[in-house]
């Protein structure tokens, strides 16, 4: 039979996204024209839940790696396809199981808050999960005379070290794309726009050196409501550019300033409009999480969920 034509690749993927019953969460990162087509779009925790409240069989995940996995962890009777298996991230990858069985060595009663940032194998080893909203109030429920291993985030662990005065010792992962956010920029930014108020995410690499100046510390969710809720018509947003999407179009008669125009993830990137349409013709590839691993790394994901 002779492929139906479409007039756009946007009207392809609705055509094949309900042939396939599948459903597509676009990440807060992901391209402007992805978010657009998205089902739903947020940060990866909200997208997994979401997923599972779906009657859709297929959940198309646009995001990186990890992302996906969680889904395919939270709904394990789904089929989690992603439009690029090698869409990875570097941050993730930076901490193994076994770097945190070793490290657990010199520190047997250390409890492991590992960022939803990680594989789901480095899950099966941590006690607590949390993401960039609720870090602080995780390691806040955790018994005061407990010493934490927080990976692999350095930043966000240090963030939460600072608002808690806990004892944590922090991993030394970053990520490449808000690592490059320096506080010199935040002051040319800053005086550039000195009407603007400043949000920045935990993971940047100015954290301590411009946190005093930010008007917020948010997750991309938290980002996203800020700008909503602030009656202040211009934002510098210290955070991976794809975020200034859903920013503009919510917000229309405000004004957005990336922190740096080169934070920019390029794994986030490598899916495309076109590699949409594949993975739904092909249904494929598939993050899949074997039972034995998503039941271990379940664990620390539901005492986050209990907690939060
Ligand atoms: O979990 C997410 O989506 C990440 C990595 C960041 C955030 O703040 O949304």
């Amino acid at each position: 039979m002779a492929k139906k034509i479409f007039e756009t690749i946007e009207e392809e993927i609705i055509a094949l996204k309900k042939e396939r019953n599948a459903v597509l969460m676009a990440h807060n990162y992901q391209r402007g024209e992805i978010q657009d087509i998205a089902d739903f779009t947020g940060d990866s925790l909200k997208l997994a839940q979401e997923a599972a409240k779906t009657k859709a069989d297929v959940i198309l995940f646009c995001g990186v790696h990890f992302m996906a996995e969680t889904a395919s962890i939270i709904c394990p009777d789904k089929k989690v396809i992603v439009p690029d298996f090698d869409a990875g991230c570097s941050l993730a990858n930076m901490v193994s199981p076994e770097d945190i069985l070793n490290w657990k060595k010199d520190h047997p009663n250390g409890v492991v808050v590992c960022y939803i940032n990680s594989p789901a194998i480095v899950k099966t080893v941590s006690d607590y999960c949390c993401t960039s909203s609720n870090a602080v109030k995780i390691v806040n429920h955790i018994p005061a005379d407990k010493e934490i291993l927080f990976v692999p985030d350095f930043f966000l662990g240090t963030y939460a070290k600072r608002q808690t005065g806990r004892n944590i010792r922090v991993w030394t992962g970053y990520c490449p794309s808000h690592a490059l956010i320096t506080a010199e920029r935040i002051q040319e930014m800053k005086a550039e726009h000195p009407q603007a108020e400043f949000i920045m995410h935990p993971e940047c690499g100015c954290l301590t050196k411009s946190m005093h100046l930010a008007d917020g510390v948010l997750s991309t969710e938290g980002m996203l409501r800020y700008a909503r809720e602030s009656k202040a018509p211009e934002f510098i947003v210290a955070t991976e550019v794809g975020i200034l999407h859903r920013m503009q179009e919510d917000n229309p008669e405000k004004k957005f300033y990336p922190a740096s125009d080169q934070s920019v993830c390029k794994y986030m990137k490598m899916n495309t409009l076109e590699k949409i349409v594949l993975a739904l013709e092909r249904l494929e590839p598939e993050v899949k999480v074997s039972p034995e691993v998503a039941k271990r790394a379940r664990v620390c994901i539901d005492r986050m969920l209990a907690i939060s």
